[in-house]
């Protein structure tokens, strides 16, 4: 989310932009105003979403248009304000303002605009007829809103607006031409889906919608509200609740609705709590988080990892076999955004008689990718939604740091799990072989003489 928002005010001259920046600041109509206000700074925490918001004034008599394009620029939200009373300053909205601001601006990069209508005081009916068609035109047109600086009216809902569009904007959400949710938009809240899925059947029940519920939003859903969010969508869609859960079409759907409400910072909080940004591509800080591993201490998966990760097997494992055919291992998969193992894992760890990914086999090659490759490891538990299925909100507490070697060799003992044992010979004398024995696939070796305490093959060529 963006650390502060900055609001530039244009117009044609006299609709009342000065006006409209002091009466918020002071409360009151001005009865005089210069023709451009200094640039103000309301702190964070006075501001409805708590960040430093800057609101620009610009006045054509005191500003070149440079200086216009400038601000332009450094704006993060345009408010374009008319006066309701005066037609020409609205029909400058289409033919000159919105040009200037994001004229030859690529789509998906337009700032976004509000809509100001000011002066309501002088007008008893409504600019709204003129002006949906204008919003019509430009999808980059968050809202609308009518004001008054005269009778203080809607004036801090105009700045809340504003606020609104830079932190939580429709854009990457939502194609208002379409009418329906971005493609990377339903991709990532079908990820959502599947995680919040805790059984994997495809539909979020009572219990999994409350806790989806309470982990975006603090509070579990009154059973009242929870009836109401499945009438609404079994009203409005075909598909969207099954066996009085909602089914991923209803999730979707349910999602389009709070934005076309214009209440899109519902599902941003949603994406945001499952780790998105702006962009909606996952953030570093929810992949990888700050995790360090002083030289000569390991890495181990630790037993809230273990459970995690058993429980994961679980959840895919659909016909209770103890193992994972390559479809349930697909399905595992699919809150990833690449397959990070290859058919090579049927190599490196155990797999059971039919030659399916046990779950012994499973942990081990958590184990394995844990104590070679960290932060890979904590980049899957983020892709796997440990930080919100856990009572840990980081998947660094998934893991333990083990001591140092060296202290550990100077006290004869150890509480390592995982030991890195490398095998080394010439060409052809059988490492493989005897690698492979371990896994029960040559009894030419007696597995058990050999067996660690956790088994973890790692075969390397000398
Ligand atoms: N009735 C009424 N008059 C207003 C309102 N807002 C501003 N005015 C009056 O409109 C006139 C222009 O207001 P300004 O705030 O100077 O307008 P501006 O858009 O900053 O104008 P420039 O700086 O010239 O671009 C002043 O006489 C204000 O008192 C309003 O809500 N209602
Ligand atoms: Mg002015």
């Amino acid at each position: 989310m963006k650390r502060d928002v900055r609001i530039l005010l244009v117009g044609e001259a006299r609709v009342g932009k000065t006006s409209l920046i002091m009466a918020l600041v002071g409360e009151e109509f001005p009865e005089e105003v210069p023709p451009r206000a200094e640039e103000i700074t309301i702190p964070a925490d006075v501001t409805p979403e708590k960040v430093p918001t800057h609101i620009v004034d610009y006045s054509e008599s005191e500003q070149t248009e440079d200086e216009l394009q400038e601000e332009i620029t450094k704006a993060n939200v345009v408010c374009v304000v008319y006066d309701v009373t005066v037609e020409a300053t609205i029909e400058k909205i289409r033919t000159k303002w919105i040009p200037l601001v994001n004229g030859g601006v690529e789509k998906g990069s337009r700032i976004p605009i509000i809509l100001v209508g000011n002066k309501s005081d002088l007008q008893s009916g409504s600019s709204m007829e003129i002006i949906l068609p204008i919003m019509n035109q430009f999808s980059e047109i968050e809202t609308c809103v009518e004001c008054s600086a005269k009778n203080l009216k809607n004036i801090s809902e105009l700045f809340y607006y504003a606020q609104k569009a830079v932190l939580h904007p429709t854009a990457p959400l939502y194609d208002p031409e379409e009418k329906q949710l971005r493609p990377t938009c339903a991709r990532a809240l079908k990820r959502i889906f599947n995680i919040s899925d805790q059984d994997n059947n495809q539909i979020l029940s009572d219990d999994e919608l409350n806790y989806f519920q309470k982990s975006c939003f603090g509070n579990p859903l009154a059973p009242q509200a929870l009836e109401d969010v499945k009438t609404v969508v079994w009203k409005n869609t075909t598909d969207g609740v099954q066996d009085n859960g909602l089914t991923l079409n209803g999730f979707l759907f349910l999602n389009t609705l709070f934005i076309q409400r214009g209440r899109h910072e519902t599902t941003w909080t949603i994406l945001r709590r499952f780790g998105y940004a702006d962009e909606l591509e996952l953030t570093d800080d929810y992949l990888y988080p700050l995790f360090r591993v002083p030289q000569g201490c390991s890495t181990e998966l630790n037993h809230f990892g273990y459970q995690f990760l058993q429980r994961m097997f679980e959840k895919h494992d659909k016909d209770g076999d103890g193992a994972l055919s390559p479809v349930e291992l697909q399905s595992f998969f699919n809150v990833f955004p690449y397959v990070p193992w290859g058919p090579e894992l049927y190599n490196t760890v155990c797999t059971t008689d039919k030659g399916l990914l046990s779950l012994h086999g499973f942990l081990c090659q958590w184990t394995l990718v844990s104590y070679l490759d960290v932060h890979h490891c904590l980049e899957y538990l983020g892709y796997l939604g440990y930080p919100i299925f856990s009572e840990h909100n980081s998947q660094t507490q998934a893991i333990t740091v083990t001591r140092e070697k060296r202290i550990d060799l100077e006290k004869g003992q150890t509480q390592r799990n995982v030991f890195l044992c490398k095998v080394i010979g010439p060409r052809g004398t059988g490492k493989s072989a005897f690698l492979q024995a371990f896994l029960g696939r040559n009894l030419a070796v007696s597995m058990h003489a050999f067996l660690p305490p956790k088994p973890l093959v790692s075969h390397l060529e000398a």
